[in-house]
């Protein structure tokens, strides 16, 4: 393959493996409809641009419909009224249909997503059916306390479904988004109203209809396809929806929490942007930091809320580094998705391969270095190089944005006290990585980084037992692990006196 990833041969659009796109409209009260007004939009494949399919627009009314399902399943429907254990067989039942149809679904997400197939058949879509399982295991174990209170009173206290609650998922991770905020909230007894990324509508409505095969009641899960500030915004700020969970941009996740306060003061959790810091010290294996910089801003082209964008590495290896990262580079393949040698896939449409690409010239004009990349890496198709920055300084905009593509900038640092500072110059608080084989260092500066989780000598190492969320302005509230089951509960203490207690 040519060097830089330019791979041209490989970024022929492929034969695909048949994908009937069999799901377009919108699924509300367990059926599938058109959109009240009628209309669709396009939805396109990254790989050529090209239009793969209309899909319902939905709008206003459409969530009102939807959420009007999701309250009546709520108010009067049995899923919040079943025995944990009957949600959670329903719930692995889903989860088998879901591994019934991996190449299906994987292959929606490498057209729509032009996510990597090879990574969606073997990771994305298998670990979706285990999410589901996990807080299916959850279902039948949700609890309240028994408290001893002062004077002659006791209490105990009841952990209820918070009641129809809005998911709006991005683009990036279509299937995984959509199920880590769908499987605890199916485990606490919600109702959902999804909105899907308008860039990545088709997994999401294929998972409507599993949902209704596993027999999960109507009404339970709601797909609204549409864009974010008709259909989005019309949830986030509908009355009758009791929280919001969102995954996107701090811009529009700002705009999530004013309109919740505008409207019925729902509770609201956010998992948004970060600029991610890979922090690499002078005893770290240079080849092994190499490997875990270009995995932390490559994967899944750079397209990672948790993208490790910043690279900083200690003075005395950092001429090693770069010659090191430079030739490793070259292992990172751009091409079809489909090909099971491309390792960088294309950006997900125009607006975000002309976003990157901006964001690349405004790194040479402000004086950064381009020591690879930086060019689109094919004539047709929203690919781009993996490219990488040297000379990046603190206040450059490479190193402040989120550019969430293929772009990495480095940076060098003297002692362990100004690789923190550096490490914790940024508004964002998402994640972080650090490679040494230094315990006191790995100690003390995973004590130090303000950021919802440390990666020690990896990247990308997630669990959905492990909590995963933001600080700063990466938002609030854990999606992952037991804590988000409690996003989607709220607490009753019930309190009655006791008299004459012996004790
Ligand atoms: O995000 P948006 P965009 C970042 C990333 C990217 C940038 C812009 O830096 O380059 O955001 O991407 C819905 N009310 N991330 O513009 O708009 C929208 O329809 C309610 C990081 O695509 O935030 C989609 O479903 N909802 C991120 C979802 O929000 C609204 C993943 C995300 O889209 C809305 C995606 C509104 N007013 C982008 N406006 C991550 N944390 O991983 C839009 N939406």
């Amino acid at each position: 393959h040519g060097s830089n990833g330019s791979s041209d041969d490989l970024t022929f659009p492929l034969e695909i493996p048949p994908a009937k796109i069999r799901f377009t409209k919108l699924f509300i009260g367990g059926e599938f409809v058109d959109s009240v007004s009628g209309k669709t939009f396009e939805t396109i494949d990254p790989r050529t641009g090209e239009t793969i399919a209309r899909v319902s627009e939905g709008d206003k009314e459409d969530i009102d419909l939807a959420v009007g399902a999701a309250r009546r399943a709520f108010d009067h429907g049995p899923w919040p009224r079943l025995p944990g254990a009957a949600r959670a067989k329903i719930m692995h039942k889903f989860a088998d249909l879901i591994d019934q149809h991996i190449e299906e679904l994987a292959t929606l997400d490498t057209l729509n997503a032009g996510k990597l197939f090879s990574w969606g058949k073997a990771v994305d879509i298998p670990s979706v059916a285990n999410t589901l399982r996990y807080f299916a295991g959850a279902a039948d174990k949700i609890h309240g306390q028994v408290l001893k209170m002062s004077r002659e009173l006791h209490a105990y206290t009841l952990l209820e479904p918070i009641g129809v609650v809005g998911l709006i998922i991005p683009w990036n991770f279509p299937s995984t988004m959509f199920f880590v905020k769908v499987s605890p909230a199916l485990a606490a007894g919600c109702t959902m109203v999804v909105k899907p990324a308008e860039q990545t509508p088709l997994s999401a409505l294929f998972y409507a209809h599993l949902a209704k095969e596993a027999g999960i009641p109507d009404g339970v899960i709601n797909v609204v396809s549409g864009y974010g500030p008709t259909a989005g915004a019309a949830l986030t700020s509908h009355m009758n929806v009791d929280k919001v969970s969102f995954t996107g941009s701090t811009e529009v996740g700002r705009k999530v929490m004013q309109a919740a306060a505008a409207s019925n003061l729902k509770t609201v959790s956010l998992e948004l942007g970060g600029k991610s810091p890979l922090l690499i010290f002078d005893d770290a294996d240079i080849d092994q930091a190499a490997d875990l910089a270009l995995l932390g801003v490559m994967h899944n082209k750079g397209e990672v809320c948790v993208a490790g964008s910043r690279v900083l590495v200690q003075e005395a290896i950092y001429d090693e580094f770069v010659k090191t990262l430079v030739e490793k580079a070259k292992e990172w393949v751009v091409g079809d998705p489909f090909h099971p040698n491309s390792r960088v896939g294309p950006q997900v449409n125009k607006t975000q391969f002309e976003r990157v690409l901006s964001y690349i010239e405004h790194g040479k004009r402000e004086g950064a270095t381009l020591l690879t990349g930086g060019k689109p890496a094919a004539e047709t198709g929203f690919y781009i190089q993996p490219t990488v920055f040297t000379d990046v300084k603190e206040d450059m905009m490479i190193s402040r944005d989120e550019i969430f593509g293929p772009v990495m900038a480095l940076m060098k640092f003297k002692t362990i006290e100004e690789g923190i500072k550096y490490a914790n110059n940024t508004k964002y608080g998402l994640a972080s990585g650090i490679v040494t084989k230094s315990l006191d260092i790995a100690n003390t500066v995973s004590r130090s980084i303000k950021a919802g989780v440390v990666w020690i000598n990896c990247y990308h190492g997630f669990d959905i037992d492990c909590p995963f969320g933001g600080y700063k302005m990466s938002g609030f509230g854990k999606d992952f692990g037991m804590e988000a089951l409690h996003k989607y509960l709220q607490t009753k203490a019930v309190v009655t006196p006791i008299y004459n207690s012996p004790w």
